[in-house]
């Protein structure tokens, strides 16, 4: 592949396409495990209805279709054993005539065997990070579907367009080389980047706006120097995922200094935010990547359920723009956001920021 080009967003009116499937609505669980109890899904098919009627709203309506998934794009960043996990998990289950959705109950803690059972019991909590998320009967069309739309998305730009938004649902990035949870299964942003490195990219970045942390893109680039990954999320001392996403976390091997953490506190604003997002962006800057990849997750927002930084829907317009000050190829990749009445307006706001620059 010629190396990607560069571009100034401000020299010409750019367009930016957006790709989407209905299938994301095969993934509807009917219930998350919260607070001990089985509630209706923070993540549900609605939020991808509020975000594209906001995109017609504002007339980025270029709407594009994803094309089948290509598994061997998939199983580059995750595991084949994974794969072939979450592609039966659910028939499995069915098999032992369980009556609710697939949720793991045992796992493999401290001292005990890491190795994959066959029982599905097993198998669930040998995969899980977290237990909130249900496998369903179309769970795995769900999760393919969202990485083809990565994928598709990816190919536009490595085609040259100059920038594009997978509307991925479900999201991907608590998503590990072997792990699924936290609403994810596939890691739609790493197969992203890792078709960008796999068509000629040297160096692709990842930047991470989720308020989560994105344990399984950083999970599946940590020892490598070819994606640098970037994540501001609150502080694993206080959210989820609790167990990975600490700032001495820079990489290991080859990987070292190619890894850049931010947590930050409860009740963090914009200005709090937008600092470590400078930084963030310096670093990106200074890596000289030929790509950039937004892991676009809007449960930043100040009245979002079940997080605790307090973004205005305004700032996600001038984070858009700070994030176009790159000049880089620029693939959003959608992630979380829970006030679903405001996802729409917050996720187009950061395009809309992103274009007019
Ligand atoms: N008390 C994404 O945003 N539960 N996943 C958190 C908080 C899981 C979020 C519980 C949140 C997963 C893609
Ligand atoms: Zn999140």
């Amino acid at each position: 592949m010629h190396r990607l080009f560069r571009f100034n967003l401000s020299d010409k009116i750019i367009k930016m396409k957006t790709v989407l499937s209905e299938d994301h609505r095969l993934h509807f669980p009917k219930g998350e495990l919260f607070g001990g109890q089985l509630v209706r899904p923070f993540e549900c098919p609605e939020r991808w209805d509020h975000v594209v009627n906001r995109l017609k709203a504002v007339g980025l309506d270029d709407f594009v279709a994803p094309g089948d998934f290509r598994r061997d794009g998939a199983t580059r960043v995750h595991s084949e054993n994974f794969v072939a996990f979450l592609e039966s998990a659910w028939s499995l289950w069915a098999k032992e005539g369980f009556e609710g959705e697939a949720l793991p109950s045992v796992f493999p803690a401290r001292r005990m065997r890491q190795r994959e059972p066959d029982h599905i019991d097993g198998k669930l909590g040998y995969y899980a990070m977290a237990i909130e998320t249900a496998i369903t009967e179309g769970t795995w069309q769900a999760a393919a579907a969202s990485a083809a739309i990565a994928q598709k998305a990816s190919d536009l730009i490595l085609a040259g367009d100059q920038c594009a938004f997978a509307l991925c649902r479900p999201p991907g990035h608590h998503a590990g080389r072997d792990l699924y949870g936290g609403y994810c299964f596939l890691n739609n942003v790493a197969i992203a980047a890792q078709q960008f490195i796999d068509n000629g990219a040297k160096r692709v970045a990842v930047l991470d706006v989720d308020f989560h942390h994105g344990n399984g893109t950083q999970d599946i680039f940590y020892n490598r120097d070819d994606v640098l990954f970037a994540s501001l999320h609150g502080d694993p001392k206080d959210a989820f995922p609790h167990f990975l996403g600490y700032a001495d976390e820079t990489g290991e091997g080859p990987g070292e200094g190619f890894n850049a953490n931010y947590p930050l506190a409860p009740g963090t604003p914009y200005s709090k935010w937008c600092t470590a997002l400078d930084d963030a962006l310096r670093r990106i800057s200074a890596f000289d990547a030929d790509a950039l990849m937004v892991s676009l997750g809007v449960d930043t927002f100040e009245n979002d359920p079940i997080s605790f930084f307090k973004l205005k829907s305004d700032d996600y317009i001038d984070y858009g723009k700070r994030i176009a000050a790159l000049n880089l190829p620029t693939l959003f990749v959608m992630e979380g956001g829970y006030a679903v009445e405001e996802i729409g307006i917050n996720t187009v706001n950061v395009l809309t920021g992103f274009l007019e620059n």
